[in-house]
């Protein structure tokens, strides 16, 4: 009966969205092992902090739309990369590659695709380096490989990101020239800072290891 159909399709969904949830926490904890070790080895921690997110329904339905596709379980599956997304916020510039290559070069970890919009800006002046990668989940009577969306960037990057969004959303009309302009303004002064930051990271550390 629909009855049973509509109990099918929700347990298939809950399913899901557990395998996504799966890949996250893989991801979040091969990220806090390599970030241990540094500061083991190091005394430095390349990360900040991280946020987790599964995308919401109507959020994968928008997108769903967006590109045309009808919403099945497996036109998700095949289609939307973005489910399960973590993002890393870093302290340091050069903490960023850092901890995309250490990723990267595990075994198990392979990548679908790399948007690099700290050496290529977005128009708006956005940055961050964004990853697609696939990771193994291994369940009951199968392995599943899960795409997860990984955007790494500074705390600075961050700080622009997360105001940039929420100004798109409260604006009710397309943004002005002019504020757009002031916008991208902020996004190269913070790219400066970032960037004297880590210069000023690297004499401190420098000195450091000249006393010892
Ligand atoms: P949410 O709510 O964050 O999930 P696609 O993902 O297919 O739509 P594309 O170009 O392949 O598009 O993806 P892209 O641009 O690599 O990454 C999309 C995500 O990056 C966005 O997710 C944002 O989180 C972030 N992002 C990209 N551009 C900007 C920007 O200009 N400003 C800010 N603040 N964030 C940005 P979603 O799906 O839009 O939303």
């Amino acid at each position: 009966s629909e009855d049973l159909d509509i109990n099918g399709s929700l347990k298939e969904f809950l399913l899901q969205q557990q395998i996504y949830r799966a890949a996250i926490k893989e991801i979040k904890t091969k990220l806090e092992i390599l970030d241990e070790e540094f500061q083991a080895r190091y005394d430095h921690n390349p990360i900040h902090h991280m946020e987790y997110r599964l995308k919401a329904p109507q959020s994968i339905a928008e997108k769903m739309q967006k590109k045309g596709l009808e919403i099945t379980a497996e036109n998700i599956r095949k289609n939307l990369t973005d489910i399960a997304g973590v993002r890393v916020i870093c302290n340091y510039l050069n903490d960023i590659n850092r901890i995309a290559n250490l990723l990267l070069r595990q075994d198990d970890i392979t990548l679908v695709r790399k948007n690099d919009y700290i050496t290529g800006p977005k128009k708006n002046g956005y940055r961050s380096l964004h990853l697609i990668v696939l990771v193994p989940i291994f369940l009951a009577e199968r392995t599943e490989s899960v795409p997860v969306e990984i955007q790494i960037r500074t705390i600075a990057m961050d700080f622009w990101a997360s105001l940039e969004h929420q100004l798109k959303y409260k604006g009710h009309s397309d943004m002005s020239e002019g504020l757009r302009e002031r916008l991208k303004y902020c996004a190269e002064s913070i790219t400066r800072l970032d960037e004297e930051m880590q210069m000023i990271y690297e004499e401190i550390t420098a000195d450091d290891c000249e006393q010892q």
